[in-house]
């Protein structure tokens, strides 16, 4: 019998998933560790028909955390030298609060946790049991809430930075060329896993790479402290897409929060933290000129002025007042969303910056689709909303379930537009989810 796509979307979930450490690898191979972000979105997918690993995928991530509330980007949970930089490389044990039973990253990725706690609970059918798992967990979210505020925002504006391209998410966006260009790192000697599993033409350069691994250098000669991160670090950003991830999660905790109860002081200081970085976000990072939001290079104190799919991620946070909106969404049509585009390119498809083929310069991913889709429909863009999603099941119905996608149409008639890992994580649950 031919399987439902839903059905092959939760085949993939359930072949990532490692029983023995009980988390989501995002695919074999390429990425055989746990993932910040991508467990949060995972855990989503699994919710439609396993809440048991839904629920085990976030505890095991969050029992990764550090004693300061931070959550690490990549938990090393088992040993295996597939992908570069491992274990050894980051040394997560020079931060005197990191975990001592997990090794992991320094670094962080986008803080998704608290919008994911509260998309299980929409999806749960035995919410009495979900708001129970809850409940033992949101503190850590809190707390990881708290670390970001305390640690990460030195002019006290409510928006944190990050201080590496791989805390974006984003990793190689041409944002960041901006930033290269202020850097001159040495060419280091290191072997490269990545381009043994996926064409070296869907991934980074291996300058870039130099630029990845200097700023984790400094990082860690200064033990991870993030006094003197924000003091040293050349790459030092407010991204549109991380921040409106921390607001959104403020958002999801708060609610959440009152359906507990008795937790006042957490959604005070909650509803603190969200009306300042709401306010700063629209004030500092809305573009007048693009229509749109931008990234802020605190490092060297300017905007960097380019659109990607980040510029719309706020939509999904209910950031932008409806005048707002309605310019982003004109922006995004006008130059994301002509006929001969898949919705949505990661990068502006009229800049020449702009790779259709190279991982976050410009291929359509499903993690961002999945947040536009739902902003798009907290606004009332149905239509759009609609086209989103279905531009997002087509492509995956043709080429499978892929990490990135050729936002090109004309690059899709043989069913190879699919990019980078093959039976994606992310690409299964969030589908899941959109089918839902
Ligand atoms: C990609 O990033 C990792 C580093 O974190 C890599 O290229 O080695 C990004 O797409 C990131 O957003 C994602 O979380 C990760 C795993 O899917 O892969």
């Amino acid at each position: 019998m031919k399987k439902t796509l839903q059905q092959k979307a939760e085949h993939i979930l359930d072949s990532n998933f490692k029983t023995e450490g009980e988390f989501t690898i995002p695919c074999e191979n390429l990425y055989p560790f746990q993932w910040f972000w991508d467990s949060g979105l995972i855990a989503i997918g699994f919710a439609h028909y396993d809440m048991q690993k839904a629920e085990k995928e976030i505890k095991t991530l969050l029992k990764a955390q550090w004693s300061n509330g931070f959550i690490p980007h990549i938990i090393f949970h088992t040993e295996t030298d597939s992908y570069f930089p491992g274990a050894n490389f980051h040394r997560s044990d020079l931060h005197p609060e990191s975990n001592p039973k997990y090794k992991s990253t320094g670094m962080t990725q986008p803080p998704v946790t608290g919008f994911v706690l509260k998309e299980i609970y929409r999806i749960s059918e035995d919410k009495g049991a979900t708001l129970k798992f809850i409940e033992s967990q949101i503190d850590k979210v809190y707390d990881n809430h708290r670390y970001f505020y305390e640690n990460r925002d030195p002019q006290n504006e409510g928006l944190v930075y990050i201080y590496h391209n791989w805390e974006s998410g984003t990793d190689n966006s041409p944002i960041w060329d901006d930033i290269w260009k202020t850097m001159n790192p040495p060419e280091y000697d290191f072997e490269r896993r990545d381009t043994t599993h996926v064409d070296p033409e869907e991934r980074p350069s291996k300058r870039e790479y130099d630029h990845y691994l200097h700023i984790i250098e400094i990082a860690k000669a200064n033990n991870y402290n993030d006094e003197k991160i924000a003091e040293l670090s050349p790459f030092l950003v407010q991204d549109p897409l991380f921040n409106a991830m921390l607001i959104k999660s403020n958002e999801s905790l708060i609610e959440l929060y009152k359906l507990i109860g008795g937790h006042e002081n957490k959604i005070k200081q909650l509803k603190k933290w969200q009306q300042k970085s709401i306010t700063s976000f629209n004030d500092k990072l809305f573009d007048e000129e693009l229509g749109a939001y931008v990234h802020y290079d605190l490092r060297n104190e300017r905007a960097l002025k380019h659109l990607s799919s980040s510029s719309f991620a706020p939509l999904f946070a209910n950031i932008p007042d409806t005048e707002k909106a309605e310019t982003m969404v004109k922006v995004m049509m006008e130059k994301f969303g002509n006929e001969n585009q898949y919705l949505c390119a990661s990068f502006d498809p009229t800049s020449e910056r702009f790779n259709p083929k190279k991982y976050w310069r410009g291929p359509v991913w499903v993690n961002l689709n999945w947040m536009l889709y739902n902003g798009l429909k907290q606004y009332g863009f149905n239509d759009i909303a609609e086209r989103v999603k279905t531009d997002t099941i087509t492509i995956i119905e043709n080429n499978g379930f892929y990490e990135y996608f050729d936002s090109r149409k004309e690059m899709h008639k043989d069913n190879k537009a699919g990019y980078g890992g093959n039976n994606f994580s992310w690409t299964a649950a969030l589908l899941i989810d959109l089918l839902n």
